[in-house]
């Protein structure tokens, strides 16, 4: 049972008190940063833990004396990594249980466990093996031994990563007619554990590899047991549950009772420094069979409490945005507050899910503030207080649960659950674990990997530069890939030099022959006289590869009636010759071939075409004839040519 409320004058001294002396979690890291760009600035609280399909969280975790589990400066890197943004970005500058408010429905008594008790000092229990499946990190704080303060360290936080189950599944068309997307998620998960009259409560905060945030309280410990009839127990069964067996042929019911949470989150949503929150309601025309529903979205411009009323208010959400930040598809970044909790309408300060207010430093707390520049105050008076715009958001989130007791809830009781979660919402432009094969799925459009495989698609030619003007034997020709439909997928390119089209064939340095397929190619003397070009071909996991051909840049000059000797191909380091003789294929060979004839017999008919326009007689009939041929000839070379650029 828990001891009878304490006066309240005496725990506010205790409070200021208790706020002077320095609380730390600290010692072992789980993950200890290697490099100095983790330094969050909190020291060894620093926690950076990358899950197993490859996004990262950045924080700082600590225990405070009375709101317990603490977390800061909390930054997410995606799996998809730079598609999105380069490294971390902010999400939260801090979450922490700004109060636990229990009332017994007999109204008998009602509690503040954090202000009253806390969850930290005295109240935070020692992790084990069986508490925490993970690595602990110490905590120092100040305990009360023998009645006067001491110092302790106790492993006082866990940090463990658990897998949260199928993360993703898609079946494309059909069961079993089409590719299959799955992945099993996981997470980081954080945890502490206090003691707090017949209650114990575990504080767990889950940091999931898509950017999502569970935050949960759980209760367990005992039943708070009593002498019947009194506050935890009583005889009137409309206001608690019979445990155990009926003694003298009376019952005793454990009265029912809330347990309150107000969690206060200060955003950060990509350290902006002018965040905006937005109200979205929903209404229905409720027209029979096919009622339409509308929502729209209302950016609050101060300090509110979020009350929505009318059939619809249970569809009311909440998020805060960035304006300044947007993500690829330049939708701005936020976070949606997610509380589908049934509320304690009773209470003025828990019978609303959300309330918004400025960041201040002084208001640390839902109700009983402790801290002495604003004593005693609770977030509806932080609300009423708060002139400022909203820019610097505050949510306190009420997460409550009625906790009707059963006979299983008797020693040791299980552990019943309360829950509220941040999700994102447009921080990324796609699922922050989408897979190569899905990443051009963005946007409207028909989603089919066989028709409308992902496909890099060319957008500005690649360029040929050189290093001296007029090129000549020795100019280095520098190729640029140019630019590709997917900016944000980072493409690997392949180089492929042609001299009049046909690929530029040499000898390596191991003696093979070898293709120019450098990104730099030198200028050799067979070139002078001819056309030469690139072709840069772009690829990606998951995406089918494109290519594309620079313009011709001619090399001036008479081109000598000599062979032309082998140009001199610098293999590249990693087996350039294996890479390079992979790029060059008998279809390119033969379509440049053809390209040649057709050009050739192009410009045999239009030759013979202006001969017979001055040609008369049996001269002219001959002409005809050839002409026809021709014709057909050039219509046979385009055909083949055609038929080569499909097999290219
Ligand atoms: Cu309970």
């Amino acid at each position: 049972m828990r001891a009878p409320r304490p006066d309240r004058s005496l725990v506010r001294i205790l409070a200021a008190l208790c706020l002077g002396w320095a609380v730390l979690a600290g010692a072992t890291p789980q993950v200890q940063a290697a490099d100095s760009s983790n330094d969050l600035g909190c020291g060894d609280q620093v926690v950076v833990q990358q899950l197993s399909n490859g996004a990262s969280w950045r924080l700082c975790v600590r225990i405070q004396p009375y709101q317990g589990l603490t977390i800061e400066d909390v930054e997410f890197r995606p799996a998809t990594g730079d598609r999105e943004y380069a490294g971390y970005k902010r999400i939260l500058d801090s979450l922490d249980l700004a109060q636990l408010n229990v009332a017994y429905d007999n109204g008998g008594s009602t509690y503040d466990d954090i202000t009253d008790y806390g969850f930290g000092g005295d109240h935070l229990l020692t992790q084990t093996p069986d508490t925490c499946t993970g690595q602990t990190r110490d905590v120092t704080n100040v305990s009360t031994v023998a009645g006067s303060p001491t110092e302790r360290t106790i492993p006082g936080i866990c940090l463990a990563t658990v897998a949260t189950g199928l993360a993703y599944e898609s079946q494309e068309w059909a069961v079993d007619g089409g590719p299959r997307y799955a992945a099993q998620g996981s997470a980081l998960q954080i945890s502490s554990l206090s003691k707090v009259g017949w209650y114990e409560y575990q504080q767990q905060i889950t940091l999931d590899d898509e950017g999502g945030i569970d935050v949960g309280l759980g209760a367990t410990g005992d039943v708070a047991p009593g002498d019947a009839p009194g506050v935890f127990f009583s005889t009137d069964p409309t206001k608690g549950w019979a445990l155990g067996p009926a003694v003298n042929g009376q019952n005793y019911y454990a009265t029912s009772h809330w347990h309150n949470a107000i969690y206060r989150v200060d955003f950060g949503i990509d350290s902006g420094q002018q965040q905006q929150v937005q109200e979205w309601d929903y209404t229905s025309d409720d027209s029979g069979t096919n009622p339409t529903v509308s929502g729209t979205g209302t950016t609050e411009d101060k300090a509110f409490v979020g009350r929505p009323a009318g059939a619809d208010a249970d569809l009311s959400w909440w998020r805060v945005l960035n304006p300044d930040s947007l993500n690829p598809d330049g939708h701005a970044r936020s976070y949606q507050i997610v509380n589908e909790n049934p509320l304690d309408v009773d209470q003025p300060l828990t019978s609303w899910p959300v309330a918004f207010t400025n960041a201040a430093p002084c208001e640390q707390y839902a109700s009983f503030n402790l801290d002495p520049s604003c004593p005693n105050e609770n977030v509806l008076d932080y609300v009423a207080n708060d002139q400022a715009p909203l820019t610097d958001p505050v949510a306190w989130v009420n997460v409550d649960f009625h906790h009707v007791d059963r006979d299983e809830d008797q020693s040791p009781m299980h552990t019943h659950w309360q829950h509220f979660q941040l999700i994102p919402r447009d921080f990324f432009a796609q699922g922050p674990a989408t897979p190569d094969a899905r990443s051009c799925v963005d946007g409207p459009g028909y989603i089919d990997s066989y028709a409308l495989p992902c496909i890099a698609t060319n957008e500005t030619l690649p360029k040929i530069s050189a290093s001296t003007s007029p090129v000549a034997p020795g100019t280095t020709l520098t190729a640029t890939p140019g630019t590709w439909n997917e900016s944000r997928t980072t493409w690997s390119y392949d180089y492929l030099w042609y001299r009049d089209g046909v690929p530029i064939t040499g000898t390596g340095a191991d003696g093979n022959p070898t293709a120019a397929t450098e990104p730099t190619y030198v200028v050799i003397p067979s070139d002078v006289g001819h056309a030469i070009t690139v072709k840069v071909t772009a690829s990606h996991p998951g995406y089918v590869s494109g290519t594309a051909a620079s313009a011709a840049l001619a090399v001036p000059g008479v081109p000598s009636s000599a062979q032309p000797s082998a140009p001199s191909v610098r293999p590249s380091a990693s087996g350039g010759s294996a890479h390079a003789a992979a790029g060059v294929t008998t279809g390119e060979l033969k379509l440049a071939k053809d390209q040649a004839t057709l050009k050739k017999d192009r410009a045999k008919l239009k030759k013979a075409k202006r001969k017979a326009r001055r040609a008369h007689g049996t001269k002219k009939a001959k002409l005809k004839k050839k002409i026809k041929k021709l014709k057909k000839h050039v219509k046979r070379d385009k055909k083949r040519v055609e038929k080569d650029k499909r097999l290219v």
